[in-house]
């Protein structure tokens, strides 16, 4: 029988584990839909053509719809779901200024370090991983000292600013480079409580894929 929500997915996608997240901590009738995306699936003019113009997942199919971009489809499931939106005016603004931040530096510094020191088809050059690491640790700077008077990113309760942030911190330290309890103690404290709530799971048990061992590191 088909589930409600399909999700297109991958299992080294955080930004779909994102979705994937959402989905199970709210217990939503979902699939996932595996994308072959080291052979290439999504670069194909069929898959642009089907599934997203913009060569991305995740991808969600919901009631006929077909949408991407992972901040936007958390807003859509928070708003379909009725688990982890804003109460208020402030607080829909305060989400998305997080998750703004999120997409452009958190998650955005983070993901790109984690590709190309761990699963890029060429060796990284040097400079180019210290550059990408700088940035990743300026943006955890931030989000460590937000933490440390906070129990979530908004609101005191988690909402979707913390899901999405939530998309890379909990792919292996072998792959990421990064090991939060060792040098951002309030993001491993936030992520021991993201990690208990109902539904919770690792990326690589949520999603479709083989695990594929770090290449370069
Ligand atoms: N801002 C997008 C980023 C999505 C994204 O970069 N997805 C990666 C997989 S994790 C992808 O499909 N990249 C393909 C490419 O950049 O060519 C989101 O949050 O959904």
């Amino acid at each position: 029988m088909s589930r409600e929500y399909k999700l297109h997915c991958f299992a080294q996608s955080g930004n779909a584990y994102k979705v994937a997240l959402m989905l199970s901590c709210a217990d939503a009738d979902w699939e996932s839909v595996f994308v072959d995306y080291m052979s290439g699936a999504t670069r194909t003019a069929e898959w642009r053509q089907d599934v997203n113009e913009m060569g991305e997942v995740p991808v969600l199919e919901h009631a006929g719809k077909k949408l991407s971009q992972s901040g936007v489809i958390l807003h859509y499931l928070a708003d379909h779901l009725e688990k982890f939106g804003a109460k208020s005016d402030d607080e829909k603004h305060e989400v998305l200024r997080w998750m703004l931040f999120d997409n452009h530096k958190f998650t955005s510094y983070l993901a790109t370090y984690r590709w190309i020191r761990s699963f890029a088809s060429t060796q990284p050059h040097p400079e180019v991983l210290v550059f990408f690491r700088g940035r990743a640790e300026a943006a955890f700077a931030v989000v460590d000292r937000h933490l440390a008077d906070n129990k979530f990113i908004v609101a005191n309760r988690p909402t979707i600013a913390d899901i999405s942030m939530a998309g890379y911190v909990f792919y292996p330290t072998e792959e990421t480079g990064f090991d939060f309890s060792a040098t951002h103690p309030n993001i491993a404290r936030w992520m021991d409580r993201i990690s208990s709530l109902p539904g919770w799971k690792q990326p690589y048990d949520l999603m479709p894929g083989e695990r594929i061992p770090p290449r370069h590191s």
